[in-house]
């Protein structure tokens, strides 16, 4: 029996020796240390054994059994550290391999056209004024002297909130509420979203705008073209053309719209000016007395200019485009080339 649990020792350490995984450690465990295995059936055996053999064979049994116990742990230790040492060069990964590029945005080209707009106004000495595009119709229509049975306010052309709230159909009221709270003299540009209810080639019921507005003693019209023919000339180029026809807007008087020299034929006439040589990019006028009168300024002190233009209206001239209703169509293809 003695012999018997030498030799077993003996070939559990040496065919632990060759074990290279934790399923043929698991085999070898089940071989002698399992319900059947030999060192169990050796402890089975005791009972069979005399008196005195018994307490002798039964250290050496366990004196066997614990050494290899101890053999075993260590080789699964060693077969766990094999296998984590195993798995981090499979999942190492190569840092000095180049990264993806990231991709980048960039402004949206009405965004970028607004900026351009602004910057030449501000170089001109306005200042940036804004206000809520949810607005009074007191704000949007009457202090603009535009009264209540104007069409500008019927449903068909603004987006009502309810009876007396609508969606700001252009900037001006801005304006208004500007002079309410400073004295001339006022110089301002307000720049931002408005609504219509429109949709065809040439408008969307969003759109943007940027309008100005002037007032001190003694403003002329001819101030007023001074400034318009500056910007033109700084947003268009130095060979720009610039004309006024006469027009009517509610808040100004006398009212204009102007044009520029085509910018695709130079004013031969094209596709683009449909042959009239000319392009309208915006409406002015000087401000109409009853304005200053719903914001407490004397008509009889000050006078003053304003006049409004649509952000997608100059972008489209800037950048050459047959339909402005691709600014919307979040198109990357498009955006991209801006
Ligand atoms: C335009 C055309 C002409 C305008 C008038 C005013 C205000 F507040 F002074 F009355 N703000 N903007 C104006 C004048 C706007 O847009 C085509």
């Amino acid at each position: 029996m003695q012999e018997q649990l030498k030799q077993i020792e003996t070939e559990a350490l040496s065919e632990l020796t060759i074990i290279t995984n934790p399923r043929e450690l698991e085999l070898l465990r089940i071989k002698y240390f399992g319900r059947k295995g030999r060192i169990t059936a050796v402890m089975k055996g005791m009972g069979r054994l005399s008196k005195e053999e018994r307490p002798i064979i039964g250290k050496l049994a366990n004196e066997v059994r614990s050494k290899l116990t101890e053999a075993f742990n260590q080789v699964t230790q060693v077969l766990s550290r094999q296998e984590q040492e195993q798995r981090l060069i499979a999942e190492s990964v190569d840092i000095t391999l180049p990264s993806r590029r990231p991709q980048l945005g960039k402004k949206h080209p009405i965004t970028q056209t607004a900026d351009r707009m602004l910057e030449i106004f501000r170089g001109m000495g306005f200042q940036i004024a804004t206000g809520p595009e949810v607005e009074h119709e007191y704000y949007n229509f009457d202090a603009l002297n535009t009264p209540a049975d104007h069409p500008a306010r019927d449903l068909q052309d603004t987006l009502y909130i309810t009876d007396e709230i609508v969606l700001r159909t252009h900037t001006s009221p801005v304006q208004i509420r500007f002079m309410e709270k400073h004295k001339p003299p006022v110089r301002i540009i307000a720049p931002g979203t408005v609504y219509r209810r429109d949709y065809d080639v040439s408008h969307t019921p969003t759109f943007h705008q940027v309008e100005g507005l002037l007032v001190d003693h003694r403003v002329t019209f001819s101030e007023l073209k001074g400034v318009l023919f500056s910007f033109v000339q700084q947003m268009f180029g130095e060979q720009t053309r610039m004309r006024f026809r006469p027009h009517f807007f509610p808040f100004t008087e006398p009212s204009a719209e102007v044009d520029i020299s085509c910018t695709v034929c130079h004013g031969k006439g094209c596709r683009t000016c449909s042959g009239t040589g000319w392009l309208e990019i915006l409406g002015a006028g000087s401000v109409h007395p009853n304005v200053f009168r719903y914001v407490n300024y004397n008509p009889e002190e000050i006078t003053g200019f304003a006049f409004g233009m649509g952000i997608e209206r100059i972008a489209s001239i800037r950048y050459g485009l047959p339909d402005i209703r691709v600014l919307y169509d979040n198109d990357l293809r498009f955006l991209k080339q801006f």
